[in-house]
């Protein structure tokens, strides 16, 4: 049961919770509703210091240890642990629970393609043979005159070992920049297999096995590219040969997606499987008709952080909103059912549902929740689950009983920007050339790239700095790939039409006008910051700015990240060659050699590094004088 409002200390004012107008107006809701939501709780919890400076372990039963952020070198643990292990430890740890989340998902996305392939499942099919083919190529599997599923065949066995392998290189290693392999292989962080990688992650990290932070890193940066360049990629790919490979389409993103007079039913997880058979329910006729006859006008879906942000950019399907407006939205007294699966479902969200009796459905074996209706979907017959939601939600429809106020705003903008579409945009080399993005790069209309990505977090105003960031990064010309919750930060604040282009510096907005897109591209969610890899890959590839994705005037950002998913990004973006920030706060602490290390050491090895900045001005001018340096490196800075 939600808390009354009396008994929340420290709340805050809505509009210094959030920048998104919407959740805004659902937080005052809210409190007038007396419905306890995440902006609320954490006012209510003080995070702890020692924790959030990563100087606790409970790797054992000697402890809990804690040491002292201001004094760490002070005290070590019962075990003698210090404080870099410690922090190393518990980093790594995040690494391997966010490598985990990816790679397990992409390994359900990958036996699904199998069960297709082999005519186990009969719901689902090869959506794009192209794509099929372009991945089966670059993985050096023969195409020619063999049907898709001789292909396919291969293909699944190949990518299998993603996970399973116990000794080599993972497959996508084929598409790493050659001078980024040379670096792996030198330092001994060439991914075998997901599996193999994060079992060992945890092992190393046990009670008395890997003490010392650099090889504790090493592994760290090891487990992440499995993800990265694993996990990931695989789910990427495999859901765009299943489902369609996304290419700009018109969407609307915002809660006033939703519809008064529509059942609506929305779709919050990571996993596009189940959208996908969602979007086949709620267009059967039969159940259109009982909406109608319960009174709607129809069936409204909408999809919300991750798997909403897949079904946007393939399929059109509004989206409203990210993970800090998922509690928030069902305030509005208008969703009639929400559906999760799996990754950043807040357990609170039943809590609020049941005050506006909105049935909340788990659905995937792995992830139930108490107080919500656990409805499992299965591939051999999705729409078993999925026709159930679908007349929950009719039912919940014809008994509605709480006052409906819809936040009216809707942000229609461009979203779908695979890595083949930017290939196609602006990749290719013409008449001898460079491509137009390494040509525009290299003659100083776009400065750089950055990659913006990551989460919401209550500890920071929702939106806020995902919009000040990129709004610097594009003023100072550097072009901005988004994915996941940065992405709808971004499409809510308006920067997702080409017309945005007025916000960008000189050269970044003749470019954006030459080739009529916006300032900003979407690529889609978490698992398709695999996206922004091969994107990189493919620059590096055109020519012109070095022989290594660390050569490239890039960074990446996750100002208001709040996952271990987050971190094993991170992980995989630093271990690729970029600089990477973080906002929000950082477990580590400053002057520790382990701190020093990731924020230093690490690029002195060939890779990237992170850094972190709270304010997004400070943090776009970091990655600005990242790429510039960059720039100077390649002798393009004129
Ligand atoms: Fe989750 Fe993927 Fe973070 Fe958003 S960005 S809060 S991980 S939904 Ni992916």
């Amino acid at each position: 049961m939600a808390k009354s409002k009396k008994e929340v200390k420290n709340q805050l004012d809505p509009k210094d919770c959030t920048a998104c107008d919407s959740t805004s107006q659902m937080i005052t809701k809210a409190r007038k509703d007396g419905v306890i939501l995440h902006f609320d709780r954490a006012a209510d919890m003080k995070a702890c210091p020692i924790g959030a400076d990563s100087a606790c372990c409970k790797n054992c039963f000697m402890g809990p240890c804690r040491l002292n952020p201001r004094d760490p070198y002070k005290k070590a643990g019962v075990c003698g642990a210090t404080i870099d292990t410690i922090m190393a430890r518990n980093f790594a740890r995040a690494v391997a629970a966010g490598a985990a989340s990816h790679t397990d998902h992409g390994m359900a996305m990958l036996e699904l393609f199998r069960d297709v392939v082999n005519g186990k499942v009969l719901d689902y099919e090869i959506k794009d043979e192209f794509k099929l083919e372009r991945v089966a190529k670059s993985l050096d599997i023969e195409t020619e005159g063999r049907t898709p599923k001789e292909i396919a065949t291969d293909l699944y066995k190949q990518l299998e070992s993603t996970y399973t392998q116990v000794d080599g290189e993972i497959p996508f290693t084929k598409r790493v920049p050659q001078g980024t392999l040379d670096t792996w292989r030198k330092l001994g962080i060439v991914p075998r297999g997901a599996m193999r990688e994060i079992m060992e992650m945890m092992h190393r990290t046990h009670m008395g096995v890997d003490q010392h932070y650099k090889n504790i890193t090493k592994q760290a940066s090891r487990t992440a590219l499995s993800d990265g360049w694993g996990g990931s990629m695989v789910s990427t790919e495999i859901s765009d040969i299943l489902f369609g490979t996304p290419s700009p389409i018109n969407v609307g993103v915002n809660m006033g997606v939703l519809k008064e007079d529509m059942v609506n039913i929305i779709i919050h997880g990571h996993e596009p499987n189940l959208f996908e058979s969602m979007l086949v329910s709620v267009n059967e006729k039969t159940l259109v008709e009982s909406a109608v006859a319960a009174g709607a006008k129809g069936i409204n879906l909408v999809g919300m952080c991750c798997s909403g942000a897949e079904m946007m950019s393939r399929h059109g399907v509004p989206h409203a909103g990210n993970f800090s407006s998922t509690e928030a939205i069902m305030v509005t007294g208008a969703v009639d059912a929400m559906a999760v699966d799996i990754q950043c479902i807040k357990q609170g969200l039943a809590a609020v549902a049941q005050c506006y009796d909105t049935p909340l459905i788990t659905t995937n074996t792995r992830a139930h929740i108490e107080g919500a209706t656990h409805v499992e979907f299965e591939e051999h017959n999705p729409s078993a689950c999925t026709d159930e939601i679908v007349i929950k939600a009719i039912t919940r429809f014809k008994n509605r009983r709480h006052e409906i106020e819809i936040p009216k705003a809707v942000n229609d903008g461009v979203q779908g920007f695979s890595h083949e579409y930017i290939e196609y945009m602006l990749g290719g080399a013409f008449r001898g050339g460079y491509a137009p993005l390494n040509e525009n790069i290299i003659n100083g209309r776009i400065r750089g790239v950055a990659g913006v990505v990551g989460c919401t977090n209550p500890r920071v105003k929702q939106d806020d700095s995902h919009v000040k960031l990129v709004k610097e990064l594009i003023k100072n010309d550097v072009l901005v790939l988004l994915t996941g919750c940065a992405q709808i930060a971004l499409a809510k604040a308006g920067f997702s039409v080409p017309e945005a282009a007025h916000y960008a510096g000189p050269g970044l907005q003749e470019v954006c006008e030459t080739v009529g897109m916006p300032p900003v591209l979407g690529l889609g969610s978490c698992v398709d910051n695999s996206r922004i890899l091969i994107a990189a890959s493919a620059m590096v590839a055109q020519g012109g700015l070095g022989n290594s994705i660390a050569d490239l005037p890039v960074a990446g950002a996750a100002p208001e990240y709040m996952s271990e998913k987050a971190i094993a990004i991170g992980q995989y973006f630093v271990a690729s060659g970029v600089y990477t920030v973080f906002g929000v706060t950082f477990p580590t602490i400053e002057d520790t050699k382990f701190h020093n290390y990731l924020f230093d050491g690490l690029e002195s090895e060939g890779i990237g590094k992170w850094d972190h900045a709270i304010d997004p001005i400070e943090m776009a001018h970091k990655m600005i004088a990242h790429i510039d340096k960059k720039r100077k490196e390649l002798g393009i800075d004129k």
